[in-house]
């Protein structure tokens, strides 16, 4: 029997041939990094391949959400997600925020809209939602209180590369999008990210600030960072970005399998797609109900885990439950059941272009044993 490893995800490459042509104009450039002309291009192809009017190219998914909140000069509270990657509420801790944790919507794993308001006190500065798995978040809701408030919004959109809604770049909601570009993503430059803006000011001011905030040889215009990306990820990125598309189909063909596979197993549940939604499928949660499925989901884990078959538990434990932020008032369990539900009952299946119809196979017999 095969006992390969099937691992949760496994990231796009670019044709080795390609990437070593490209290698080779680098080499013979000796322009290797501070927005060289691969950096400015890929800018420019992720712009138009996402919909969105500016990208700003990063050197990972986490440095841009510390940009955006220093950018926008975010301050006080923030209201957020606690069903994410830890990423997202560390940006805010590294920026003297104070996150303030609101309950999910279990129909998507998102914010919940209704219960934003009671969570915004004086202090509150803005709200940053992620769209979770690629799910859309309600914009329009979060965008009509943000309004009503005098709050920013930005979204932490690591998972949501080439997501629409009704045509529409998800990424063009709120004040600033981010993205994530890691290895584990459904588009990757091996280390990277970006941030989506809707004008060239804005887009001026965040390639100073991911510059040391250096507007010319002699001029810092604020306190910037360095997290820029460098030539060979974004020559990687250019190449990758011509096979996103085949790989996102490849993704939904696995999404299709799944649904169709395990629509029937008592006591295991899934999201499907969104009306009018274009997703990216880039992951496939399933949530384990242990009393009509008879096993527990960490059960189902260690099984499959034991057949080489490398499900991950995205998002458990929650971030409000980690060390550094289990002591604050929103953390506490009674204010977030939705989102410890769904911590302790999701477990992301292996998902990604690469998975051969055995594969599936072995991934759903498990399940279904
Ligand atoms: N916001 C959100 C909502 C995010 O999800 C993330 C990152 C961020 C912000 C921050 O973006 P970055 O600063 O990371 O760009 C992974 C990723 O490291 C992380 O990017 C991602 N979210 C998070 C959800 O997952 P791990 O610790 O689960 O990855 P790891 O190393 O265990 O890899 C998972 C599986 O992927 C492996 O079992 C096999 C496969 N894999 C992985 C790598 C790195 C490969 O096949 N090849 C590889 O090179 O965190």
């Amino acid at each position: 029997m095969d006992n390969s490893m099937i691992t949760v995800t496994s990231p796009l490459l670019p044709d080795l041939e390609e990437f070593h042509g490209l290698l080779k104009e680098i080499w013979n450039s000796k322009w290797i990094t501070n927005n060289g002309s691969f950096h400015q291009q890929l800018e420019k192809e992720l712009a138009e391949y996402l919909k969105v009017p500016y990208v700003s190219l990063f050197t990972n998914g986490t440095l841009p959400l510390i940009t955006a909140l220093q950018a926008l000069r975010i301050t006080g509270e923030v209201i957020t997600t606690p069903y994410s990657f830890v990423a997202t509420t560390h940006a805010l801790w590294w920026n003297g925020i104070k996150p303030v944790f609101v309950d999910i919507d279990m129909r998507t794993g998102n914010l919940d809209p209704d219960k934003i308001e009671a969570a915004i006190t004086p202090k509150t500065t803005a709200i940053m939602p992620v769209h979770v798995y690629g799910k859309p978040c309600d914009t329009k809701r979060i965008q009509e209180i943000a309004d009503r408030y005098g709050l920013k919004v930005i979204y932490d959109a690591a998972h949501a590369f080439g997501v629409e809604v009704n045509g529409e770049s998800v990424l063009n909601a709120g004040d600033m999008s981010t993205l994530s570009f890691h290895a584990t993503k459904v588009y990757n430059t091996i280390e990277g990210g970006a941030m989506v803006m809707r004008d060239e000011k804005t887009k001026q001011r965040i390639d100073y600030l991911k510059n040391f905030g250096f507007a010319g040889e002699t001029t810092v215009v604020g306190p910037g960072i360095n997290s820029k990306m460098d030539e060979i990820r974004a020559a990687y990125g250019i190449l990758n970005l011509r096979q996103v598309d085949a790989c996102i189909a490849a993704r939904q063909r696995v999404a299709n399998y799944y649904r169709e596979a395990l629509k029937d197993v008592e006591g295991i549940s899934f999201f499907m797609d969104m009306p009018g939604v274009k997703h990216n499928y880039s992951y496939f949660p399933i949530f384990v109900d242990e009393k009509k499925y008879g096993v527990s989901r960490d059960d189902l884990y260690s099984r499959m885990k034991a057949a080489n078959v490398l499900g991950r538990r995205y998002f458990y434990p929650l971030i409000s439950d980690f060390s550094t932020y289990r002591g604050l008032e929103s953390s506490d369990p009674s204010n977030l059941p939705n989102a410890h539900h769904m911590a302790n009952t999701v477990l992301c299946l292996p998902m990604h272009h690469a998975l051969s119809n055995s594969d599936l196979e072995r991934v759903v017999d498990l399940i279904k044993r």
